[in-house]
């Protein structure tokens, strides 16, 4: 093999964005794996990368619109006209006093993210999936420990001791990767001693791996963790000693007030899990050396913020903060500001939560980001004029796309777009692109450069890592954040007066005393050392104003909010339409595929019949489906409050009987691969889009990825 050679990068097939290493023989990428230094895994969807690279479906020139929006029909441009294109809008858009009417939407993955900085600068919002994710998570444990717990990172299972206890309550941590080491980690700390426990009402991979199931009806998880905490206060099997020395003063009498009648035969009448189990399972909890929980869909309904808090108490009152298989809190580094900083616009003032059908009412609303969910509302309002899409695909990720997608298509009484530049970058053409005015060719993550730094985010002793290119990009591709770099030249150059990525970067290393170059020789990771345990007690406590963990929410005790404590009902969307509507719809994810991506559904060994996954057929439970007269590849509509579908039924005896499944991220009406296969979108069910406010968690943002329906054969 002449020319050959493995280069440490950083994956971006989905959003764990674990460390690789790329084979690359005389220019041609041929092989993905783990990186060795990091914990060395790569997962199917990791590996399948080499398919995506070179798929015909790339996009390489820059492409202008020429029929409707949505209509897909695009004629090839230069980067010059896009960019003066761009420019113009947004000039006019400041001089207007409107720059605020701009939003990027992007995952906030990087806060190194030159895209971020143009925002701050011109005055724009950043919109992003985040509250459908985990930011009920993190703002619950902003408000009990005072700083962010590890976000997008499960607990250090590797750090489990024996007798642990591992569950996972709405959590795909074999298939739903976090970081393609996890599986492992677990299975490994199981081969240890540890026990794993499976909370979800579906038999998942991880189900079966499990010493335990415990097929939870959907959203209980609140009222199951109550009965959890009830007991282990009222049988005395709480830490004591982290009770007295770590929560603020008054805060457990005042928790033992809340969790009175919170008794496991009241939660179990909510969430259908029986007393004994509640019961049984927090005594096995006070009894382990360390508990650690992980939820995502647990925390992406509209009780998010109900059981992120639940979740927290139960972690504090058990003492499995900070500690060695419980919930790791991060060591923290800065980087150096590159001078001088933006101070980003005051969005409140000019429009925080501009959507809010009533200003007035959501003005207590305290969201980490603007949820995507408020686009379509944007719109509608005349609140967002100029949208530019990167790595994201609303079109068919954002719950109730139709919304979406009408949103879009609006037009005022003169026949103008409501919306009047969209803008998609993408890899291939994607739904989104395909209502956008410009469709921007972006550098995979095999071409380009990246600096990856969340200070929450790569915590398992990783605090800094490098994606590099490893192959040229083809075509006319350029990376969307050298875009954002130029039009800040051109629109706000005070904030813009280094050369370029590579540049701005650099300055941000020095602050740990590195540059590009210099973590690229040092194999791309950098790392602020141990990752350290109960570090509360070393620097004086929680970052809270008490230095100790807030159990008791007062600031959110008043109406409209009534959040001091956890609600324990089911989430709000699945209290309504109970009687036409009678099941739960799932909506679950799984190792093949990155949601609404074209980077996995378009992509032949993600999307093959035998080694991938091609189609998406309603999961149904066998009896419930025999009393509907319902038999195995049957088509069945399922219909919801915002929509209808028609898809095959799949009967097992691996769901709840009163829940049907539905994989998300399928229904792509474009791509040679993504259009081969069968398979519907779960958005065209869900009725979202900021349609229904009124079950909006009442601070994290919004999270309900669900709804009821009902079938017919
Ligand atoms: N392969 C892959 N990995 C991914 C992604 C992907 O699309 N594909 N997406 C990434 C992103 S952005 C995210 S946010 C995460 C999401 O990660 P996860 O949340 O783990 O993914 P899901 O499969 O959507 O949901 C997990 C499980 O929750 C169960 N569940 C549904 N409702 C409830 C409930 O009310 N209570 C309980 N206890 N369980 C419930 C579902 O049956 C499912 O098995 O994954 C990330 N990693
Ligand atoms: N029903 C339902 N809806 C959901 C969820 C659910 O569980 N159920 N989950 C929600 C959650 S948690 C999240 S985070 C959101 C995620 O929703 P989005 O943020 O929209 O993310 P994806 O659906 O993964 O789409 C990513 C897009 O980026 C493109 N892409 C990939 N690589 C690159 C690149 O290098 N450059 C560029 N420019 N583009 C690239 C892909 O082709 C794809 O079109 O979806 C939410 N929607
Ligand atoms: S989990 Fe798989 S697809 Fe996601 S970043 Fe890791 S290796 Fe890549
Ligand atoms: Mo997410």
């Amino acid at each position: 093999m002449k020319n050959s050679e493995w280069i440490p990068t950083m994956c971006y097939q989905c959003k764990a964005e674990c460390a690789i290493i790329a084979r690359v023989e005389d220019g041609q990428l041929k092989e993905v794996r783990g990186n060795p230094n990091a914990r060395g895994k790569a997962c199917v969807k990791g590996m399948s990368g080499v398919s995506l690279e070179y798929s015909q479906d790339r996009l390489k020139y820059p492409l202008k619109r020429v029929g409707a929006r949505g209509e897909g029909n695009f004629e090839r441009i230069s980067w010059d006209e896009a960019l003066d294109i761009m420019a113009k809008k947004l000039q006019e858009l400041k001089d207007r006093g409107d720059a605020h009417k701009l939003t990027a939407n992007f995952f906030p993955h990087s806060i190194t993210d030159p895209k971020w900085r143009f925002l701050d600068a011109y005055g724009g919002f950043i919109n992003t999936a985040l509250p459908h994710c985990d930011s009920a998570k993190i703002l619950a444990f902003i408000k009990m420990v005072g700083g962010v717990p590890n976000h997008h990172i499960p607990p250090a299972w590797f750090t489990v001791p024996k007798g642990g206890i591992m569950i996972l309550a709405g959590r795909q941590a074999f298939g739903g990767l976090e970081d393609a080491a996890i599986p492992n980690d677990i299975l490994d700390a199981k081969a240890r001693g540890a026990k794993l426990v499976v909370i979800d009402p579906i038999f998942t991979p991880e189900a079966a791996k499990a010493d335990q199931w415990i097929p939870i009806k959907p959203s209980g998880d609140t009222a199951f963790f109550a009965g959890m905490i009830h007991h282990l206060i009222t049988e005395n099997l709480y830490d004591r000693e982290f009770v007295e020395n770590w929560v603020r003063e008054g805060d457990f009498e005042k928790l033992k007030g809340w969790a009175g009648d919170k008794t496991p035969e009241k939660m179990s009448g909510i969430c259908d899990v029986s007393a004994e189990t509640i019961k049984a399972l927090a005594e096995e909890c006070a009894q382990a050396p360390s508990v650690g929980v992980d939820s995502f869909k647990g925390v992406m309904l509209g009780n998010a913020l109900d059981f992120s808090h639940a979740w927290g108490i139960f972690m504090a009152i058990t003492g499995n903060l900070d500690n060695p298989g419980g919930q790791p809190l991060p060591d923290l580094v800065s980087l150096a500001p590159v001078e001088p900083v933006p101070a980003g616009p005051d969005l409140h003032e000019l429009g925080w939560h501009r959507t809010g059908p009533n200003r007035d009412k959501f003005e207590k609303y305290q969201f980490i980001m603007e949820p995507t969910w408020y686009e379509a509302q944007a719109i509608k309002d005349g609140g967002l004029k100029v949208l530019i899409t990167t790595e994201s695909n609303p079109a068919l990720s954002e719950m109730g796309q139709v919304e979406w997608q009408n949103a879009v298509k609006a037009k005022d009484e003169n026949g103008r777009h409501q919306l009047e530049l969209l803008v998609s970058f993408e890899i291939m053409m994607s739904e989104t692109a395909k209502y956008a005015d410009l469709v921007l060719p972006d550098k995979s993550f095999f071409e380009r450069w990246e600096l990856m730094y969340m200070p929450w985010w790569y915590n398992f002793g990783v605090g800094v890592a490098l994606r590099q290119p490893v192959v040229e990009a083809p075509g006319e591709c350029r990376h969307a954040n050298e875009i954002f770099i130029e039009l800040g030249k051109r629109l706000v150059p005070e904030y813009f007066q280094f050369e370029d990525d590579i540049a701005y970067y650099d300055t941000q290393l020095a602050g740990i005393g590195l540059s590009v170059e210099k973590l690229r020789k040092m194999g791309g990771l950098w790392s602020p050392g141990t990752i350290g345990f109960r570090k509360y007690e070393k620097t004086g406590g929680f970052g809270t104003p008490s230095k100790k963990v807030h159990l008791c929410w007062e600031d959110l005790e008043e109406a409209p909010f009534n959040q001091d404590w956890p609600r324990v009902e089911l989430t709000p969307e699945y209290r309504v339409n109970t009687e036409q509507f009678p099941f739960f719809l799932i909506s679950y994810r799984s190792i093949y595929h990155a949601g609404a991506g074209q980077w996995t559904h378009n992509n032949p060994q993600l999307r093959d019949r035998i080694s991938g996954l091609s189609e998406n057929p309603l999961m149904i439970n066998t009896t419930a489906a025999q009393a509907l007269g319902i038999s195995q590849d049957d088509l069945v509509t399922v219909e919801s409050p915002g929509g209808s579908i028609q898809v095959k039924a799949n009967l097992t005896e691996g769901i709840r009987p009163d829940c049907v499944g539905l994989h998300h991220g399928f229904g792509a009406t474009v791509g040679r691969v993504a259009t081969g296969g069968e398979g519907i979108s779960d958005n065209l069910l869900i009725p979202d889009s900021g349609m229904n406010l009124e079950w909006q968690d009442l601070i994290g943002g919004e999270s309900h990825v669900s709804t009821r329906v009902r079938i017919v054969k």
